[in-house]
């Protein structure tokens, strides 16, 4: 009963108690106790005389004991760290397995003062309204295919968004797009010998409860949360959560078993269509349209000139040719 009052809810729109009591086949009195049953438990629930109710907002919280035990994955979120507050997941992730911290190792926080993105740059991780969080992998692969773990890492974020009906695209490497702007970042680090990966550690930033001034000013016209870009449908990061892991195990577990190949035709299949683009790399800048991906995840751009590059790491952006 009490599933299917929320999942009427869950349209956003209200429901009177009389049209829920109809449906469900029970009194309005019992809808009333369950209504109240539902706020107790954190639901923000609003009741308009002669409209009825309304779901303004459902729990939100991020601490293991409110969804480790709906997990149905083997390795990953199996171990977890949950903090309040931290500089980086980052940092506490490579702790940890450096301690030895098992294949799928999870790190959770609400808060990151000094989040962090590639080359350097900064990841805004306010507190309670996004997803802030590091994974520990042990892949039985050479380091050479290390690229493969971004790669991965951006199909199972897109493919979840999109299961929850969001239309994340991928920008390479590592960014997830909604309708033009970055809802997610992606790092993956790695800890290595000259021909074996020790660990990698992938961090996964998604911004789900955001409102535009949560932003900061320079970032604010690239940058959307699953809120912004859905209003109507508030997401639960529990929720989010639960579903990356088990998306993410799969496609690992698949990635192990069939190589390559199975990532990198989702990922093409996923990835924003880029014409001609201003591609820059540390070395050098030129203009260049993609070919493709190498089997090694690199990504393969080719010149005006009709030079082939190999990309391990740039920056790209679209441009008119
Ligand atoms: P990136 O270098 O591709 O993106 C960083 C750039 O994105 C910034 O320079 C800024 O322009 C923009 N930006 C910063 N914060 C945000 C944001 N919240 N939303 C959208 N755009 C933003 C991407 O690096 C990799 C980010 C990984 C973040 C996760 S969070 C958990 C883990 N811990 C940690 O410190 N990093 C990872």
């Amino acid at each position: 009963m009490r599933e299917k009052i929320l999942e009427s809810l869950r349209s956003g729109a209200f429901q009177s108690g009389e049209s829920l009591a109809k449906s469900l086949g029970c009194s309005r009195m019992a809808i009333w106790k369950h209504i109240e049953e539902l706020k107790r438990e954190g639901y923000r629930i609003e009741a308009v005389h002669r409209k009825g109710y309304r779901l303004l907002q459902e729990p939100d919280s991020l601490l293991p004991e409110t969804w480790q035990e709906k997990l149905t994955t083997h390795g990953l979120g199996r171990t977890v760290y949950y903090y309040f507050e931290v500089d980086t997941t980052q940092s506490i992730a490579h702790e940890k397995a450096r301690e030895g911290a098992p294949h799928g190792t999870l790190v959770l926080t609400e808060h990151q003062r000094k989040g962090r993105g590639r080359l350097g740059r900064a990841w805004t991780s306010l507190p309670g309204v996004g997803l802030w969080m590091s994974l520990v992998l042990r892949p039985p692969i050479p380091v050479e295919h290390a690229p493969h773990l971004t790669l991965l890492s951006a199909v199972a974020v897109a493919e979840t968004l999109q299961t929850l009906g969001y239309a994340a695209m991928i920008k390479w490497p590592n960014d997830i797009y909604l309708h033009g702007r970055k809802v997610c970042g992606i790092l993956t680090e790695l800890n290595a010998d000259m021909d074996q990966i020790g660990y990698a550690v992938v961090g996964i930033g998604i911004n789900v409860h955001h409102r535009e001034e949560d932003f900061p000013e320079e970032i604010r016209q690239k940058a959307t949360s699953l809120y912004l870009d859905d209003p109507a449908r508030p997401p639960v990061r529990s929720h989010l959560l639960l579903l990356l892991l088990q998306r993410y195990e799969l496609l690992y577990e698949q990635y192990l078993k069939e190589g390559f190949s199975s990532v990198k035709e989702k990922w093409l299949q996923y990835a924003i269509p880029m014409g001609w683009m201003k591609v820059s790399t540390l070395k050098e800048s030129f203009q260049g349209k993609m070919i493709g991906l190498t089997n090694e995840g690199a990504l393969l751009v080719e010149d005006e000139g009709g030079r082939l590059h190999t990309l391990y790491s740039a920056e790209l952006e679209m441009t008119e040719r």
